[in-house]
């Protein structure tokens, strides 16, 4: 019991990271304190429970129009293959370029400092792993997810049906918005009262690290390294916040799945989504990836670290062991109040074990697949 709920706060804090990651370069720096949303602290080894009871791609300019005008062309192209069961790829061109940054939204995570990294070309999807295609992978293969194992994963309270919360008694201490949901899941990503018929294009979540690292085994694909996953966010643009450059927001449009309004009491939904949203329902960048950065936290094949060498480096893979992976690109949960981690430098960690209502995954490969 004592080791579910320290697994449990482990994952909150987790999940808390991803809902936190979501920061940048040349905006205004993150506010004080804007380095917890608590998603970091939702392992399920470690955190406190209160009251537990247990390309050649072309480079873009940074002008928004552009960018749009490119995205738009790819977004008509993408929706076309939309029902092909696995994910469409494009190739990212190698190249170098500069990971992290040198002016950290939440340093503590380990944003810089900038280094100069190659990789080498590699093919990407162009979208969150959906529901629909984690079904399909689970029809195949009778897969049954850690989650499913371990018969709860974490939930953001805001997101909960009063049924659900009513019935639990436990909390996430630095991070009291995460709940561990008993039978939430993928298939059920608020607990048993809810389902996936109507989201089957939205990303899957409470997906583990390992749960991934099977789906994507299973097309013959592989998970990204946090190189190849910081490079194909920038999307061609050198030293920006996000994938489309350094406004959140250019010329009142919204390009991410993001949180607005005041986190964690109360989400306007401006963007159009209070919660998960279709893969796909915001502009690509310049690479012709869409939701890099919010809605879904997508895991890494890196172990986390916050020391980096400042060397130039080549195809670096990460730490060769640890206790938690890389996540990256922030959730519809971030905010910039409390987690700006929704930046292509910004990052987060989990435990591999962790799941949560925030975070997901896409695959790469070296072939086109
Ligand atoms: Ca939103
Ligand atoms: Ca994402």
């Amino acid at each position: 019991m004592v080791l579910r709920c320290l697994v449990w706060l482990f994952i909150i804090g987790c999940v808390s990271k991803v809902l936190c990651s979501c920061g940048a370069q040349s905006e205004p720096t993150a506010p004080q304190g804007a380095a917890s949303c608590g998603c970091e602290k939702l392992k399920r080894a470690a955190a406190a429970v209160d009251g537990a009871e247990e390309q050649t791609a072309s480079v873009l300019t940074d002008t928004a129009g552009k960018y749009s005008r490119v995205a738009n062309e790819r977004a008509s192209q993408a929706q076309g293959d939309e029902r092909e069961l696995h994910s469409q790829m494009v190739q990212i061109s190698g190249g170098e370029f500069l990971m992290g940054t040198d002016n950290p939204g939440i340093p503590a995570d380990g944003e810089g400092p900038p280094r100069l990294v190659h990789v080498d070309s590699f093919y990407m999807d162009i979208q969150e792993v959906t529901n629909r295609q984690f079904q399909s992978f689970v029809h195949a293969t009778a897969y049954v997810t850690e989650a499913e194992k371990f018969g709860d994963s974490f939930v953001f309270e805001g997101i909960l049906s009063e049924t659900v919360k009513s019935q639990i008694t436990q909390a996430v201490a630095a991070a009291p918005w995460w709940l561990p949901v008993k039978g939430a899941n993928w298939r059920h990503p608020e607990g048993l009262d809810s389902n996936i018929t109507d989201r089957l294009d939205h990303p899957v979540l409470h997906v583990s690290w390992a749960d991934a690292v099977a789906y994507c085994s299973w097309t013959n694909k592989k998970l990204p390294t946090e190189a190849e996953w910081e490079y194909a966010c920038r999307g061609g643009l050198k030293d920006r916040l996000y994938p489309w450059g350094n406004k959140l927001n250019p010329k009142g449009q919204h390009y991410a799945n993001l949180w607005q309004g005041d986190f964690p009491n109360h989400n306007t939904g401006e963007d159009g989504y209070v919660k998960s949203s279709p893969v796909m329902s915001f502009p690509a960048n310049g690479f012709g990836l869409y939701d890099m950065v919010g809605n879904a936290w997508e895991w890494t094949s890196d172990w986390w670290t916050v020391h980096h060498t400042t060397e130039q480096q080549d195809n670096p893979k990460g730490p060769p062991s640890g206790t938690d992976k890389v996540k990256k690109g922030g959730s519809y949960m971030c905010h910039k109040s409390y987690c700006y981690r929704y930046r292509c430098a910004a990052r987060s960690q989990n435990s591999p074990d962790s799941s949560a209502s925030n975070l997901g995954f896409r695959c790469v490969s070296r072939e086109q697949r």
